[in-house]
């Protein structure tokens, strides 16, 4: 074998040249020292995280909080980037290290003292998250979430919102150096250095994930070294135990990224005074000597003394902040658990927001005669009609923009009528796409996002499960984040493994989010026009392989049509066996009912359309009707949605079954390319029919 030469030249990129220019070194042109009372305000929010920690220690061993993650060593970062911020006109996304940027930025002792005690009333969660999970609605702080990296997206969203709507907010969002091994980290750079989006990333290294050292985390072992070569990004690495050297960084950054020039980074070296929280023993991994360390470089006494030293604040006024703070304190944890914790029957409030916006089908009035439209043409009028009602409404995803319009089309011409703000290419990456989605969501816009193929719908999901479905529940309803996510979804179109699968049973499984499944034109325009206005999040699964097809193409419905989610509809009526079924199924099962009939056996067929919620209604009266149940589902059959029907059914009809209630679906492998492979893993209208003959034996 010949060894081949290297045929490509390796552009070589001046990282010192680069690093000089950009970062580093502050300027001179920002006004870098807060003045004298700013200081001393600085301390005491400092001092006064100290104390909480402290406290907070105290109340877990006196057992009346249950677990606490605090943040002493970090504090002089944080509330330099507090005091460089404006609260309520910018946007925070503070990680569980940030009490003391929490505290500047306006939350009070009280407030938080009230989400570690899992009480009413505060501004975050009102006892739905564990404590250290910072938010208020007033100050613009997204109630945070528990993974480390999903706050870095959605800060891109937030920030291209701000940019979007012309306004010169920015958005803090934190995190430890641990946390910036999340390729979603890599991600949120990358847009955000692509739009010059103003997002501030304060990142806090202390050193360790949990016990993992930094050699373990990042090549090279700093993060603001290791992003060099992001264009547009400010860069800085301070001693963010210093709280002066924090403060000129933050302050740099904020002004260079609030005249719009893009986005920054800062690199701020701290200390872990305590263990990782209260679950964790820092002796198994940090030796006395590193401790010790650490303790010589706490910012607390560095910036009491450096009060002290400049006359800032004399040893009598400084005494008498302490005690106090320590008052204040006090009084505020005691306030705090004085007050009720949530009861029992609001456990299961804000799953759902509580306002269906569409509760009725509207009548169906032809938006033009005598000609049938197919699926995914009636679904790109749907979102042209929507964009063209909606000025927040976004369309995005890969290859969605310009003359393209998508791999399948939905969303040609979008870009052309309403310009590149409102439908444009994302970059190929679906946690970006989600991300960004719910940044943009929880700022008042309504992202209408697509995901190309159901198949790689897989790097959103923690987006999706942990946050989109998520938000409106652990803030108890003071946030939301109603996105649609579209996605294309099925197979019988010889995709292979990779272009085939069905989605929904994953999704079913996640509380707060609505999905829907529709079998023809008029029904996906009715429903996803439903999805645009609704306030809960939307799975939209648009089956690709009835996207042209001539069965499901029907009159298009005119623009004012809506069809509620939760209704199905009952395509045939019969009064022996009734078949549940959606998507492609739908018509595959229609086709066996006849071949039934004439066997004289009356089939009821009954298109689901909506998966969640589902209508239990319509079936359970069917069933009760007619006494047997076939459950019709393209996905695989272990863990499909169609076990969730049989069991309601079992459970709710069982006086009236004549029958076993019965599945068809998928066989439990993947979907193989070769034709026959294919016939034999997916089922067929052969299988239906066998499947109605048996049980219209019983
Ligand atoms: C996605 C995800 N994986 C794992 C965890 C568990 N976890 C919580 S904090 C943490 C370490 C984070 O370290 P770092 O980002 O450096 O922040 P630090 O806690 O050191 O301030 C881990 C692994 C999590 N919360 N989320």
């Amino acid at each position: 074998m010949t060894t081949k030469k290297h045929l490509m030249t390796v552009h070589k990129h001046d990282f010192a040249a680069e690093r000089a220019a950009t970062s580093f070194a502050l300027s001179s042109s920002v006004e870098q020292s807060p003045a004298k009372e700013e200081l001393v305000r600085a301390y005491r929010t400092m001092f006064t995280a100290r104390t909480m920690d402290e406290k907070a220690m105290i109340l877990l061993k006196q057992g009346k909080i249950h677990f606490h993650i605090g943040g002493p060593g970090h504090e002089a970062c944080q509330v330099a980037a507090a005091l460089a911020l404006r609260p309520g006109h910018d946007w925070a996304y503070p990680y569980y290290r940030d009490l003391a940027f929490a505290l500047h930025y306006g939350s009070t002792p009280y407030e938080i003292f009230l989400e570690s005690m899992h009480r009413l009333g505060g501004p975050s969660s009102n006892g739905r998250q564990m404590p250290a999970h910072y938010g208020d609605k007033a100050l613009r702080m997204p109630a945070q979430s528990s993974p480390t990296g999903t706050q870095f997206l959605q800060a891109v969203g937030t920030a291209m919102g701000a940019v979007k709507e012309g306004t010169d907010e920015i958005v803090y969002v934190s995190s430890g150096e641990g946390a910036t091994s999340e390729g979603e980290f890599s991600e949120a750079l990358n847009w955000a250095c692509r739009g010059r989006y103003p997002v501030v990333f304060l990142i806090q290294n202390n050193g360790y994930a949990i016990s993992v050292p930094v050699k373990d985390q990042i090549a090279g072992g700093s993060i603001a070294e290791l992003v060099s070569g992001y264009p547009n990004l400010l860069r800085f690495h301070v001693d963010g135990t210093d709280f002066l050297s924090s403060y000129k960084a933050l302050r740099e950054a904020v002004v260079h990224t609030r005249s719009g020039l893009g986005p920054s980074l800062i690199e701020a070296d701290v200390v872990r005074l305590f263990p990782h929280s209260s679950s964790d023993d820092a002796r198994k991994y940090l030796v006395a000597e590193e401790l010790e360390r650490n303790r010589l470089r706490d910012p607390l006494p560095k910036m009491e003394q450096w009060l002290l030293e400049e006359g800032i604040l004399p040893e009598a006024e400084l005494d008498e902040l302490k005690s106090d703070v320590r008052r204040e304190v006090n009084e505020a944890a005691e306030r705090a658990e004085a007050q009720p914790s949530p009861a029992a029957e609001t456990a299961e409030r804000n799953v759902y927001s509580p306002n269906i916006v569409v509760p009725h089908e509207t009548e169906f009035h032809p938006a033009r005669e005598g000609k049938n439209i197919v699926m995914v043409d009636a679904i790109n009028h749907a979102l042209h009609e929507e964009m063209g009602a909606n000025p927040k409404m976004l369309v995005y995803g890969e290859d969605v923009a310009g003359n393209k319009g998508g791999v399948f089309t939905a969303t040609k011409g979008l870009t052309a009528a309403f310009g590149e703000s409102r439908a444009f290419n994302s970059q190929l990456a679906e946690a970006s796409i989600l991300g960004t989605a719910i940044g943009l969501a929880i700022r008042g816009f309504k992202p209408v996002v697509e995901i190309q193929f159901g198949d790689y719908i897989w790097p959103s999901f923690m987006q999706f499960k942990d946050e989109l479905v998520q938000l409106r529940y652990r803030s108890d309803g003071n946030f939301s984040c109603p996105v649609v996510v579209r996605v294309a979804v099925g197979g019988y179109i010889r995709g292979g493994l990779y272009h085939s699968q069905s989605i929904e049973g994953f999704f079913a499984h996640m509380p707060g989010l609505w999905i829907a499944m529709p079998s023809n034109a008029a029904d996906a325009k009715g429903l996803l026009k439903t999805a645009c206005r609704e306030e809960n999040p939307v799975l939209f699964c648009e089956h690709k392989g009835l996207y042209r097809q001539g069965f499901a193409s029907t009159p298009e419905p005119d623009e004012h049509y809506l069809l509620p989610f939760g209704k199905a509809k009952v395509k045939t009526e019969g009064t022996d066996i009734t078949v549940v079924a959606w998507g492609m199924m739908v018509q595959r099962s229609l086709e066996a009912a006849k071949k039934l009939e004439r066997k004289g056996v009356k089939v009821e067929v009954i298109d689901l359309r909506t998966i969640s919620p589902w209508d239990r209604e319509t079936v359970l009266t069917s069933v009760k009707k007619t006494g047997k149940v076939l459950v019709v589902h393209e996905d695989t059959r272990t863990g499909g949605f169609g076990g969730e029907i049989a069991a309601v059914v079992a459970e709710e009809c069982f006086r009236w079954l004549d029958g076993p209630v019965m599945r068809v679906a998928a066989k439990d492998a993947p979907i193989p390319f070769a034709p026959a492979l294919e016939a034999a893993i997916l089922p067929q209208e052969s299988d239906i029919t066998a499947a109605l003959e048996k049980l219209a034996a019983f």
